[in-house]
């Protein structure tokens, strides 16, 4: 799919004090923006019309704006984050997505976390985790059931969100951890296994021929090349701090 916009929200002065269950130190802010001027910068690169939205002072965790909708070609599902603290970023979201597609919205007490939903071709993989409880799945499942999309769902045991353990590199490769391409849902999919060490890149951002990824990461970088895609690597360490990737930080359409 070709994506022609991405809603990215810059992060607050707050940031830090978003939800997180990493332990590698507590994150600079002004480290941030630079990494996250540089994630704005290599989007708009890659020839996306970016709409860049202010921080939400109540809510730290704001900027992962991936995490409040699940924007298909069709329809745009505006989430429920799993996370109380998250509950109501979703709400300065719709507005900005209204103006690109339909929404509708996860109802109470179904809470989905777009970090849990992979879109490939007309086909979404759902993770049900910590953040995606059955509830919220089922009601996105309708809605896209509705639109002519089908879905299946993925039993998420390590991670925060499925995106944390794999990524879509090509209309068929998935870049994934050892344990879930075991998942036989993902039987029919070419596979980049992580090495175990390095499984904090699993996700990365395939935009229009490119492939953007955590730097950092030498063996993943390696069999990612294979692929003849352009690859471009961006720090990202400080929203790993927060339990941040690279899909999180937008939502691109
Ligand atoms: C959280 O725990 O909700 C945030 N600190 C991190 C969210 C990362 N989002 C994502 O992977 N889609």
């Amino acid at each position: 799919m070709k994506f022609s916009h991405a809603v990215i929200r810059k992060p607050g002065r707050n940031f830090s004090l978003g939800l997180t269950t990493r332990s590698l130190g507590i994150p600079d802010y002004e480290l941030m923006l630079n990494q996250h001027d540089a994630y704005v910068q290599t989007l708009a690169s890659l020839g996306l019309d970016i709409t860049v939205l202010d921080p939400l002072p109540d809510y730290p965790d704001a900027y992962f704006v991936e995490d409040t909708a699940v924007v298909t070609p069709r329809v745009a599902v505006i989430t429920r984050p799993g996370a109380e603290s998250r509950q109501g970023e979703e709400d300065s979201i719709e507005p900005v997505l209204s103006r690109f597609r339909r929404t509708i919205r996860i109802q109470p007490p179904g809470t989905v976390d777009g970090g849990d939903v992979l879109m490939v071709g007309e086909h979404f993989f759902v993770g049900i985790s910590k953040r995606t409880n059955q509830n919220g799945a089922s009601q996105l499942g309708a809605i896209l059931d509705r639109f002519g999309y089908s879905w299946t769902a993925i039993p998420v045991r390590t991670g925060l969100h499925l995106k944390s353990s794999l990524s879509l590199v090509s209309p068929d490769t998935l870049l994934i951890t050892a344990a879930l391409a075991e998942h036989e849902a993902f039987r029919d999919f070419h596979k980049i296994m992580l090495d175990q060490d390095e499984e904090l890149a699993a996700n990365t951002l395939w935009i229009n021929q490119a492939l953007v990824v955590p730097a950092g990461f030498p063996h993943t970088h390696s069999k990612l090349e294979k692929l003849g895609l352009r690859l471009i690597d961006l720090d990202m360490s400080e929203a790993r701090k927060m339990d941040g990737g690279l899909s999180c930080m937008s939502l691109r359409f």
